[in-house]
């Protein structure tokens, strides 16, 4: 089984559950709080940093190095265009959206105006969950999405009190 480590907030995780769905690849969740990651986080995630994907071949980390490793991985629809030069410029899109557009628009405005609008089935099964971790304090979000039906891992990397990272802030 597949088991992403990441909250549903995060627009890096969404991005690896989006393609999974698209991919119909079956995974569980570890939907850990960024900064809340245990002792065992930091041997998946040098960085700290989420998301993580965890297979039967291998331990990943960074969205974009997760999706393309999918998309070479499983069959159904192409996750990038076929033609070189589109694909070019979806890696930059990709690239913009990730460095750029996290560091100057808040995500979630983005996630409404731009990913709910193309209303792609695979984020509109991801919005419940995200809606209830924005109302759940993090101690209680396993139980609360437990009861709300998702995909979660029996076991956790998250830890009770936040940790930094190993890249400094600001
Ligand atoms: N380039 C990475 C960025 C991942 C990232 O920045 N994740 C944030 C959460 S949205 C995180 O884990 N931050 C914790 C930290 O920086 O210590 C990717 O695409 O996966």
């Amino acid at each position: 089984m597949t088991l992403v480590v990441g909250n549903y907030l995060s627009p890096y995780v969404r991005k690896v559950l989006v393609c999974l769905t698209m991919k119909g690849v079956p995974y569980t969740i570890d939907p850990i709080t960024p900064f809340f990651g245990n002792d065992a986080f930091a041997a998946v995630s040098p960085l700290r940093r989420i998301p993580v994907l965890i297979d039967d071949e291998l331990t990943l980390c960074d969205s974009t190095v997760i999706c393309e490793y999918l998309d070479e991985r499983y069959p159904g629809p192409a996750l990038l265009p076929t033609n070189r030069a589109d694909r070019a410029q979806a890696r930059w899109l990709e690239e913009f959206a990730d460095s750029r557009m996290g560091d100057v628009i808040i995500w979630r405005l983005f996630n409404q105006l731009v990913t709910r609008i193309h209303a792609q089935p695979a984020f509109e099964q991801l919005a419940q969950f995200e809606q209830l971790v924005l109302q759940t304090p993090p101690a209680n979000q396993r139980a609360a999405l437990l009861a709300a039906g998702a995909p979660l891992s029996e076991t956790s990397f998250g830890a009770d009190v936040p940790r930094r990272g190993v890249m400094p802030l600001g």
